[in-house]
């Protein structure tokens, strides 16, 4: 016996957490899924601007305002990004609209360590949950109020808005998991969903 006490690992790897001690609790409203502000919660909108080559008709995306928000996140990471062993937990509000045929929707990415996986949750909207494996099969499930999805390892994920409600879905990943957005920049997912005569159609991409 040597009398000494081990801190808990928690505490022993504190430097690894950001420091104010409120930063193990938020709150969110589970109606609309908005976390209320705080230091902790990084707030980003991504606009139609800086969605460049995401969707398929470019001069249909040229001709619109690039100052659109298409989607809004919340990110809650407790954790020193890239940690292994942690979560994040996440917002996603995507707008309403549409690129032409297409709907509005998230950029979309594999994570950078492929073997890491995700949950999506909806919680008020319509809309679909884009999935692609490597080989660029592309897939979807539907979102609405109450569905939960897992993102299996290897899989890239978009989100993509039907209705005509912002649609509002939380996320909770690996804090080592990382974005890799490249790969999609590059080539996209292997089909859009377009709105075919009112109804959301997955479309093989033009290549
Ligand atoms: C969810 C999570 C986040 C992601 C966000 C927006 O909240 O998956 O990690 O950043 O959606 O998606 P993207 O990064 O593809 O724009
Ligand atoms: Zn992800």
């Amino acid at each position: 016996m040597t009398g000494t006490v081990s801190l808990p690992k928690w505490e022993n790897e504190q430097a690894l957490y950001h420091t104010r001690s409120e930063a193990t609790m938020q709150r969110m409203n589970w109606a609309h899924g908005v976390l209320e502000p705080a230091p902790e919660i990084r707030e980003t909108a991504r606009t139609l601007g800086q969605l460049d080559g995401i969707f398929q008709n470019a001069s249909a995306w040229r001709a619109m305002d690039p100052g659109i928000v298409v989607y809004r996140v919340q990110a809650w990471c407790p954790l020193v990004e890239g940690v292994e062993g942690g979560l994040f937990w996440g917002t996603t509000l995507v707008e309403p609209g549409q690129v032409d045929s297409e709907y509005f929707m998230t950029h979309g990415h594999f994570h950078a360590k492929r073997d890491r996986t995700e949950y999506y949750a909806t919680l008020e909207g319509e809309g679909a949950l884009i999935l692609m494996d490597e080989s660029r099969k592309t897939w979807t499930e539907p979102m609405t109020r109450g569905s939960v999805h897992f993102i299996p390892p290897r899989i890239a994920h978009r989100v993509a808005n039907c209705g005509s409600v912002p649609l509002r879905c939380v996320a909770c990943w690996p804090s080592d998991a990382g974005h890799d957005y490249e790969a999609i920049r590059k080539s996209g997912f292997g089909a859009q969903l377009l709105n075919v005569n009112g109804e959301p159609k997955l479309v093989p991409s033009r290549t």
